[in-house]
């Protein structure tokens, strides 16, 4: 992967899509455009927008910004990550089978099981390429892939996938849920993944304020197809939220570099203490995929799950600093039990395959001041006893 120095990543962040010039005023920060309409010089002769679900100016520049990010060339918002996961099923046809990575985040399982009569979903642990390649029928058309998985962080290994798949059929398309990481530390379009999908509403937003989603990706064929389909089906953000994520993204470069930090500081510390059993962060040497997280991406995000030797309950109860909630990826520090909360809709015997167990604690770990986040978890790791 090219360095961000290289690569100019926090330049992208900050002027891609948001050249002054474009606007007659020049307003440096790109304007919220609230208007759900716009005039017509005569019937159909329109300057580039003519309905607000159809197009707007505001999304537009998040859009550009994300596509420019993500070396991709077309990027596309939706009113949720599940939106965005909405408009990818509708790409399928009745019947179509779809690999998917059988640790993935509760809700989107769920749906592709759902999504269109007689479809057929193929869980596979996809840290093993090989299951992934094995798992492709003739009627496969789209493979889904979270990496590193949520919550267990496996990671797969994007472009031996990608290429595998290609030999056996080039027309299976593949997905990558990148919201753990953020385009800062992996970029999947690169490594041959056709499509990146987000939930906006983790990292990239970063401040717990949205839910949004997005796709974004180099081809044209599935742009078309996805720009109908974010019309058609209504899925799609309010210009406001637009602007909060696009202001949010001129911060990614700092905020996930602090995230690192941070996670890799309470990683370690949990690593080295006598209440805990296990740690799993993918830049730990003692994680079974660290080389692979070396050579695939440039760095990890503020997730980290553990296994505790005492009561779970107790520790989230006593965490001070840290909140108890769902969700991820914004400037607060999170703590979650996933198999009561964000995974409970994974049957209890997949959860138990995965070791998705009431001591496994997942954290989020955000902006606040490392030696806080540390006597937080001492603290709490005392009262788990
Ligand atoms: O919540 P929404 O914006 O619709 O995104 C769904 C989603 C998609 N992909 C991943 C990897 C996710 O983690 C999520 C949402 N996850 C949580 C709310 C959570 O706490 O894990």
């Amino acid at each position: 992967m090219p360095s961000h120095t290289e690569d100019g990543f926090a330049t992208k962040a900050i002027h891609a899509g948001q050249e002054p010039r474009q606007w007659s005023h020049c307003s440096v920060v790109p304007p919220i455009v609230m208007s759900t309409t716009f005039r017509q010089d005569g019937p159909g002769e329109h300057r580039g927008f003519e309905y607000g679900r159809s197009g707007n100016p505001t999304r537009n520049v998040l859009e550009s910004c994300l596509a420019a990010l993500e070396n991709g060339k077309h990027g596309l918002v939706f009113s949720s990550g599940l939106g965005a996961l909405t408009a990818l099923t509708a790409i399928l046809e009745p019947g179509d089978h779809i690999v998917c990575g059988d640790d993935v985040y509760g809700g989107t399982n769920r749906f592709l099981q759902k999504c269109k009569p007689g479809n057929k979903v193929t869980l596979v642990d996809a840290s093993i390429t090989q299951n992934v390649l094995n798992a492709i029928r003739p009627n496969t058309k789209m493979v889904w892939l979270e990496t590193p998985t949520n919550p267990l962080m496996r990671l797969a290994d994007i472009e031996a996938i990608s290429k595998g798949i290609k030999s056996i059929r080039s027309d299976v398309i593949l997905v990558v849920d990148n919201t753990f990481l953020t385009c800062y530390f992996q970029r999947p379009l690169d490594l041959g993944a056709d499509i990146v999908m987000y939930s906006l509403t983790k990292y990239m937003n970063g401040h717990s304020d949205v839910i949004m989603g997005a796709t974004i990706t180099k081809r044209e064929d599935l742009e078309q197809r996805l720009r109908f389909i974010q019309n058609a089906m209504g899925i799609v953000p309010s210009p406001f939220d637009c602007s909060l994520v696009n202001r949010s993204l001129k911060t990614l470069e700092v905020r996930m570099q602090q995230h690192m930090k941070n996670g890799i500081a309470v990683a370690k510390f949990l690593e080295n203490h006598p209440f805990v059993s296990k740690v799993i962060h993918p830049y730990l040497p003692t994680h079974p995929q660290y080389e692979l997280a070396l050579k695939q991406t440039t760095g990890h995000s503020g997730m980290i799950t553990f296994y505790i030797k005492g009561d779970s309950h107790k520790f989230l109860k006593a965490l001070k600093v840290f909140i108890l909630a769902e969700s991820l990826g914004g400037y607060e520090s999170l703590a979650e039990l996933p198999c009561i909360m964000t995974h409970a809709s994974v049957p209890e015997d997949e959860r138990a395959k995965l070791g998705i167990t009431d001591k496994l604690i997942r954290l989020s770990v955000g902006l606040e001041t490392e030696k806080d986040l540390l006597a937080d978890l001492e603290q709490a790791l005392k009262a788990s006893q």
